[in-house]
């Protein structure tokens, strides 16, 4: 059974990969300078040129690029590629203001399907498994990117998207799934409905579950590796960087390895963009050295982590990032949905007959996230009858849907009953503890 998708990168020697990097990164700083004048602009601002530019060690030369930068540049401002080279693109839920589009050429869809295939041989997927995909498809990176991956890899591949739970599970026990791909709350659902329905891990063929797209713990890992009787790998990615596929688990499980042919990896300080030494805990910063259409320098992910090269027993040199420890942001991941709090108060403003005090309760219970959103009633609205109060909640609530995505439990709350504070307003209580 063949243990690497691609031996030869996988396994390169640390400075093979260095001379890859180095090549591949000057002829990138080189492509987005002729090609995004947005980023040029930055660069001279920084009074750097791509001729300062002739390795990694000049990496640090370079400007950073944030979420606010893809907010300023939307939607084509960061293109790098004529639209007549672009075939496809993908997209985070939310406001305009949020979200982000990014742009694919062939070649791009191409590489990144190559990382998920990486992601899913480290699983022990070969060309004899059924894998079944239950990210969502469509704008999301999930679906599309681990279907792109199964095909290289040669799985029969079932694309499934999430949803219809006791269904996916009639798939999985006819066409006998060995792989699940999905979020890692899903998959615990998928695994409790499951025992519901009467059946075990015997009554299925799954070996093995890559799961990501939210934080998720070492419990969890433990309670889905029982509830399905599989090995659960993780997989990291962000839409920014392609997608899925830009780090995932081997057998040792200690870290995600990240593809470092694809995406050179740093640790800054958040607070001072400083670069810290192998081992620190920061922000991830990712440089793509090899996308045609999107390239990002120097990405900002705002994910806390920590990079080792310590040696893996599994043979594979690439660095490895460890779980992601929370956000230097105020972004939540809710049932596999980025939500932001501003989105949230964006939706309350808008209307005239509710306050914009606010408050977001998250928890998870029997696996899955439970979403409510505490609004405060102005005082008109506290005298009014019950129906026209229902009716407000019921705007919310559909307001909210089509904001985020997802769906929301609205629970309107007595005037001045959202404690205030001093400082900052305490807006979101995360009772899920998953870091
Ligand atoms: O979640 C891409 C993806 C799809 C990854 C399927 C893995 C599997 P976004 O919606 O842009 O993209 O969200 C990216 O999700 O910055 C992290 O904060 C978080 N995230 C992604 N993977 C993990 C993971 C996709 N394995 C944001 N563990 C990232 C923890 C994760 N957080």
């Amino acid at each position: 059974m063949p243990k690497y998708w691609n031996e030869k990168i996988e396994c390169m020697s640390r400075q093979d990969m260095i001379s890859l990097q180095n090549e591949r990164l000057v002829a990138q700083v080189k492509h987005v300078w002729d090609n995004v004048p947005y980023y040029r602009k930055k660069m001279e601002e920084k009074g750097v040129t791509p001729d300062d530019i002739k390795s990694i060690d000049d990496l640090h030369k370079l400007p950073f690029l944030s979420k606010a930068d893809l907010r300023d540049a939307y939607p084509y401002g960061l293109l790098a590629k004529p639209l007549a080279d672009c075939v496809r693109i993908q997209s985070t839920s939310g406001t305009t203001g949020k979200r982000v589009v990014a742009f694919y050429t062939q070649n791009d869809i191409d590489l990144w399907e190559d990382c998920c295939a990486r992601a899913i041989v480290a699983a022990g997927g070969t060309n004899e498994d059924v894998c079944q995909v239950c990210y969502g498809y469509g704008l999301f990176t999930g679906g599309p990117g681990l279907n792109g991956g199964s095909h290289k890899v040669g799985c029969l591949t079932l694309p499934m998207s999430s949803g219809n739970t006791e269904r996916q599970i009639q798939f999985m026990r006819d066409l006998g799934s060995t792989i699940l791909c999905c979020t890692p709350s899903y998959a615990a659902y998928i695994g409790e409905t499951l025992h519901k329905m009467g059946y075990g891990p015997d009554d299925i063929k799954l070996k093995a579950g890559i799961f990501g797209a939210e934080p998720w713990t070492e419990e969890m890992r433990h309670e889905i590796e029982r509830l399905l009787g599989i090995k659960a790998y993780d997989i990291y990615g962000l839409t920014e960087t392609s997608g899925p596929g830009v780090s995932f688990e081997c057998e040792e499980q200690t870290g995600m390895h990240i593809n470092e042919d694809h995406f050179i990896a740093e640790i800054i300080d958040p607070d001072t963009g400083e670069v810290l030494p192998e081992g620190s805990k920061g922000e991830l910063v990712f440089t793509s050295i090899t996308k045609e259409a999107f390239p990002l320098l120097r990405y900002r992910t705002r994910d806390i982590c920590v990079l080792t090269r310590e040696k893996c027993s599994c043979g594979r040199t690439l660095v490895k990032m460890s779980k992601p420890m929370g956000r230097t942001d105020d972004m939540l991941i809710i049932r596999g949905v980025n939500v932001f709090p501003s989105q949230i108060e964006s939706v309350l403003l808008k209307m005239s007959n509710a306050s914009p005090n606010y408050q977001i309760v998250v928890d998870r219970v029997n696996n899955t996230d439970t979403f409510e959103i505490r609004v405060e009633m102005t005082d008109e609205m506290f005298s009014d009858t019950i129906k026209s109060v229902e009716a407000v909640e019921d705007k919310i609530s559909a307001d909210m849907l089509s904001m985020l995505g997802i769906k929301a439990k609205i629970r309107l709350v007595e005037p001045n009953s959202i404690p205030r504070s001093e400082g900052k307003a305490v807006r979101v209580i995360d009772k899920r503890k998953l870091v």
